[in-house]
This record gives C-alpha cells, sequence and structure tokens, in this order.
C-alpha cells in the first residue's frame, strides 16, 4: 500500500469517527478547520499506529436499561481529602475548571457548565475491576476525541495524560496523585468519554465528581475520577515514576485491555 493511499484510509477512518461522534462545521468549539487538525494528527501518527487506529476501533459491548446494576460500589478514593478538591465540592464545582495543555495549539480552561453544553455520548457497560467485581452503569459525557480536536493535538503528540484531585498515597516527591494515561488510539476511541453524570444523574462524589474517565476496553483502573487536567505529552518518562498511571508506577500494566 503506498502512503498516498495510507493516508487517505486514514482520512476516512477520521472522518467518519468525526461524524459518529456527532461533531459538525457548526459546533462552537471546534475553532479551527476540523480538516487541518485530522491531516495534522495524521503527521502526527506513525504508520503502525495509523493501521491501528483503522483496525483496532471495536466498540466495547453495551448494554440495555434493564441490565444496569442496582448498585455500584465506589473504590478507591470516595473523596479526595485536600482543601482544593473540597472547595471545589462546597461550591457545586462551579469555581472547578478543566485544563487541557501539553502538546496542544490552543490550551483550554472548560467549565462544567461548557463541557455539558457540548455534543455528548451516553452508554451503558460494564465496569471490571482487578480485584475481582464488575458493575454495569450509564455514564454521559464528552467524547474526548472532541475536546482533542478542539484544542488540536501537536505532531509529537503521542499520550493523553489524565491528572486527578486525589492524592491516593501521600509521598514527598508528589508521586503519590492519582494519574492515568491513553495512547491516541483509546483516546480517539468513540467510546471514550469525559462523564459528568451516571446513570441519568450528576456524577456522584464517590464515583469522581464532577468529571472522570471512561475508557470502556480497559480495567478499572484506568477509569480516572476526579479530573482536573488533560495534557498532551511525546512520552510518559517524565511524569510521576514514568509508567504512565499511579497503578502502572505499582507495577499493574500500561494496557489494561478486557
Ligand atoms: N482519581 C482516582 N481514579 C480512580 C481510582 C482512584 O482511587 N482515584 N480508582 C480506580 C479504580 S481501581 C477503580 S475500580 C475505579 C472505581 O470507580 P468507581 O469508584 O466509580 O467504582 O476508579 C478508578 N479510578
Ligand atoms: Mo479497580
Amino acid at each position: 500500500m503506498t502512503r498516498i493511499l495510507t493516508r487517505r484510509r486514514f482520512l476516512i477512518g477520521a472522518s467518519l469517527t468525526a461524524s459518529v461522534l456527532g461533531l459538525n462545521g457548526c459546533d462552537a468549539i471546534v475553532e479551527s478547520d476540523r480538516t487541518n487538525a485530522v491531516l495534522k494528527l495524521a503527521e502526527g501518527l506513525t504508520m503502525r499506529t495509523q493501521r491501528l487506529l483503522l483496525g483496532d476501533d471495536a466498540l466495547a459491548r453495551e448494554f440495555a436499561e434493564a441490565d444496569i446494576s442496582p448498585t455500584f460500589r465506589s473504590n478507591g478514593t470516595n473523596m479526595p481529602d485536600n482543601a482544593r478538591y473540597i472547595d471545589w465540592m462546597n461550591r457545586q464545582f462551579t469555581t472547578w475548571r478543566l485544563e487541557v495543555g501539553g502538546l496542544v495549539e490552543r490550551p483550554m480552561q472548560l467549565s462544567l457548565g461548557e463541557l455539558k453544553a457540548l455534543p455528548s455520548r451516553t452508554q451503558i457497560t460494564r465496569h471490571d475491576c482487578v480485584e475481582g467485581w464488575s458493575a454495569i452503569g450509564k455514564w454521559t459525557g464528552v467524547p474526548l476525541a472532541a475536546l482533542l480536536q478542539a484544542a488540536g493535538l501537536k505532531p509529537e503528540a503521542r499520550y493523553i495524560v489524565f491528572h486527578c484531585a486525589d492524592e491516593y498515597e501521600k509521598s514527598l516527591d508528589g508521586s503519590g496523585w492519582y494519574y492515568e494515561s491513553l495512547d491516541l488510539i483509546d483516546a480517539f476511541h468513540p467510546q471514550t468519554i469525559l462523564a459528568y453524570a451516571m446513570n441519568g444523574r450528576e456524577l456522584e462524589v464517590g464515583h469522581g465528581a464532577p468529571l472522570r474517565l471512561r475508557v470502556e476496553r480497559q480495567l478499572g483502573y484506568k477509569q480516572a475520577k476526579y479530573l482536573t487536567r488533560i495534557e498532551a505529552v511525546a512520552d510518559l518518562g517524565g511524569i510521576y515514576r514514568g509508567n504512565g498511571g499511579f497503578w502502572e508506577d505499582r507495577g499493574y500494566e500500561w494496557y489494561a485491555g478486557i
């Protein structure tokens, strides 16, 4: 296959994804020409990643309303105990902002209201925790792809890092802050959303209020709660202990496929 043909097939795949997401030229947040963003993205991807992107967009199973679990436990942090988070919580997250930065053309800060005004996706999926429990929940949120397209990834960007508001383990070097990361295949997957609602209600504190990641083809510990900042990076080596996540820095697999 020639390089040109590969590029064209990639573009077809990318525009299909955009239409699945319900993006269109009128969406206020997509400030620049989407085609430009996609081209830039294509430039930044290796051949190998492009093929994976075309072939690896299978959806995780989605369930019916009747399958939603009556109880969905909260795991890990269920209430961040630092002053910054408690202040946001006491103000119903009206002063909270999601920062989008790192290797992006247009860094952004979005309020919860701004995120809720964007096109959303709802999905009923099964969450599987490595500790051996599962639960089915309904999640509503903003497709991560839409935010990344609005921010415009720089060609060097390879991973998206999710910073959280909870320090899971107190440490002198700060490496106890919960964080996670995805490569661009999972970041642009149509079921990868930043969820602000669960089972038709606002996300509860125990489940990651005001915003948490859902990445449905991976295990529970990838589903970062209490998001504060999204950072596009070229590699994960410089972040905390370099393995791409709080649990990854403590021996878990970075790719936690189900
Ligand atoms: N910020 C943050 N995100 C987190 C965790 C955490 O402790 N802190 N725990 C992870 C684990 S191991 C699981 S199983 C899920 C639990 O999500 P839930 O509390 O909504 O059930 O969140 C994941 N995301
Ligand atoms: Mo978990």
